[in-house]
């Protein structure tokens, strides 16, 4: 789980996920029209006000969205952050470690875990990094309940789609959704990344996140020579 910081503050403003050892995946909406300078990623974070000896506070040298990426409809919500120095991984034993990409299957009813320091029931960032149990929703399903603007680009998960209660918010934006990675036992694979939703934790409105699987091509054409999980 990374943190996206602008440099000299504490308080993420969105999150991502470190997928090798040179690139974090974030959604285009937290970074698009900003140069690498205007942001800084943190590895390893759990505390918001306290700097463990864990953090790792890293520089971009590169910030890529997705070139069909829509501001108004959030169509291909991703992008590439280039860390200025590799990294050697694994970290403090398994603290610090990639992501696995996801394997192209569909991914319905599939018991998933979002993560991120976005806002709580109170509309306050909490001091801990939170995760929520969710299940990804069908397309089919999700469209229904998100009429116009639901591309192939997104997917949705809920905790629970009729009662609501259990969600993403505001500020968990870029962070991960994942997923257990079936045939690699103990490792978890990048399912989402957080984008958008109606409201926070509403009846039959499942989050909307962007689709890993759908932008696989992307990211191995702009993540040359990087070594993946
Ligand atoms: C946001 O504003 C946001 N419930 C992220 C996720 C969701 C809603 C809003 C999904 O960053």
């Amino acid at each position: 789980m990374a943190a996206l910081v602008l440099p000299g503050e504490a308080r993420p403003f969105c999150g991502g996920s470190l997928i090798n050892d040179r690139y974090v995946m974030t959604a285009a909406h937290c970074v698009v029209g900003t140069r690498p300078q205007d942001t800084r990623v943190i590895l390893g974070k759990h505390e918001l006000r306290r700097n463990s000896s864990t953090d790792l506070l890293l520089e971009l040298s590169e910030v890529k969205t997705h070139p069909l990426f829509s501001t108004i409809f959030l169509w291909y919500d991703y992008a590439l952050l280039k860390l200025a120095t590799p990294l050697d991984l694994p970290i403090g034993g398994n603290l610090i470690a990639p992501v696995c990409l996801p394997y192209r299957i569909p991914y319905v009813r599939e018991p998933a875990v979002a993560a991120g320091w976005g806002t709580t029931e109170g509309g306050q960032q909490p001091e801990r990094l939170r995760a929520v149990r969710l299940r990804t929703v069908s397309s089919l399903v999700c469209g229904l309940l998100n009429p116009v603007t639901l591309a192939r680009t997104m997917l949705c998960a809920t905790g629970r789609l009729i009662a609501g209660g259990a969600d993403t918010c505001s500020g968990d934006s870029g962070g991960p959704l994942t997923v257990r990675a079936r045939w690699q036992p103990g490792r978890r694979m990048l399912l989402g990344l957080t984008s958008w939703g109606i409201g926070c934790a509403l009846p039959l409105a499942p989050g909307v996140y962007a689709k890993v699987p759908a932008a696989l091509d992307w990211i191995v054409r702009n993540t040359p020579d990087a070594r993946y999980c």
